[in-house]
């Protein structure tokens, strides 16, 4: 398959046509994926995540420099999370990252939802995939840190970086929302403005107790709590070398290909549930649907007879 081919070897139109199939989902998506999954599993996924306006764009903006530096090839997907709304934020993001539009080693894309559910991990998920076939080792996975569906994203990186900011406010929202448990590498951003060491305080606590509510490893990963300046590529350097250690630590234990199965094996459900979503489209009974309506039926007895009638349709091919 010629796209397969091309994009394997890194030619950025086969790969920007494989991503634009997924998203349509042109069946050629699908052919282009198990074509290349063989070339796939190198790539270290890393989520960017926290909450709006903290700097994660301009922050990955400055680390893609600094990746660059180091010779990785770099990947960036903007995740959008609430497509008709958030014009604004991609555009922002695109501004902010405007600097390596040229570089061939460096691919941006943003993915929405088209309002399906699932629909943002799975556009995630597709990218990535592409992405690591297409050879570039350091994927960026940037969301805002609000809703369970961004989280779910972050969760399944290889290492999650936690953006957050001076002031207490919105990054409280994120220590809430569940986030200060899933990340790996703590990113103070914005550390040229005011209340900065109130802020670092308030983590360090937040760390100390997530540490002590967890079981003495002796090769457990201590989170490391970093700040930067991402406008003026402060500090940097340091999120790379914590990302590469994050990196070192998870390949050292398994945990790399851990990480990647998991994400395989979750994907592959949200598959399976998308297309169990069609399949009850097309084969819920409308006399069933009818009778429920006329309130003829109860909705459990109508849930039941609508599962026997896709049992069947399934048997029957
Ligand atoms: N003072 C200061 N401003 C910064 C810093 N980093 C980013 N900014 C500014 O903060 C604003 C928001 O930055 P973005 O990078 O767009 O933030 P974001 O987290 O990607 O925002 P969303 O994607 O909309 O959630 C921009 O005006 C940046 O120039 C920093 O370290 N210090
Ligand atoms: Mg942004």
């Amino acid at each position: 398959m010629e796209v397969a081919a091309a994009l394997v070897k890194g030619n950025v139109a086969a790969g920007a046509r494989a991503m634009r199939w997924l998203d349509d989902r042109d069946p050629r998506g699908a052919d282009v994926v198990s074509a290349v999954i063989g070339h796939t599993g190198g790539a270290h996924v890393v989520g960017l995540t926290g909450p709006p306006g903290a700097g994660k764009s301009t922050l990955a903006s400055a680390l893609i420099a600094e990746a660059r530096r180091r010779e990785h090839r770099v990947g960036v997907v903007a995740v959008d999370p609430s497509s008709p709304f958030t014009g604004g934020a991609i555009l922002g993001d695109r501004v902010r990252m405007a600097r390596h539009a040229l570089d061939p080693d460096v691919f941006i894309r943003s993915v929405g939802t088209r309002g399906q559910a699932g629909g943002l991990s799975r556009s995630t998920h597709d990218t990535c995939l592409i992405l690591d076939a297409m050879g570039y080792d350091l994927i960026l996975v940037e969301t805002v840190g609000v809703g369970q569906d961004e989280i779910e994203i972050v969760a399944l990186a290889h290492t999650t970086v936690i953006v957050g900011l001076p002031g207490l406010g919105d990054e409280v929202q994120a220590v809430k929302a569940g986030l200060m448990e899933v990340g790996e590498i703590i990113v103070i951003n914005k550390a040229d403005r005011e209340g900065l060491d109130h802020t670092l305080q308030h983590y360090e606590t937040m760390l100390h107790l997530r540490a002590s509510a967890q079981p003495d490893a002796p090769d457990a990963w201590t989170p490391p709590l970093l700040t930067a300046v991402a406008t003026r590529e402060e500090g940097t350097a340091a999120v790379v070398d914590a990302i590469e250690a994050h990196g070192r630590w998870l390949r050292a234990n398994g945990e790399f290909a851990a990480r990647s199965g998991r994400r395989a094996r979750a994907q592959a459900m949200v598959l399976l549930r998308d297309r169990l979503s069609t399949l009850l489209d097309q084969h819920a009974d409308p006399q069933v649907l009818a009778a429920v309506e006329a309130r003829e039926l109860d909705v459990y007895s109508a849930a039941d007879a609508l599962l026997a009638g896709l049992r069947e349709a399934l048997r029957r091919g």
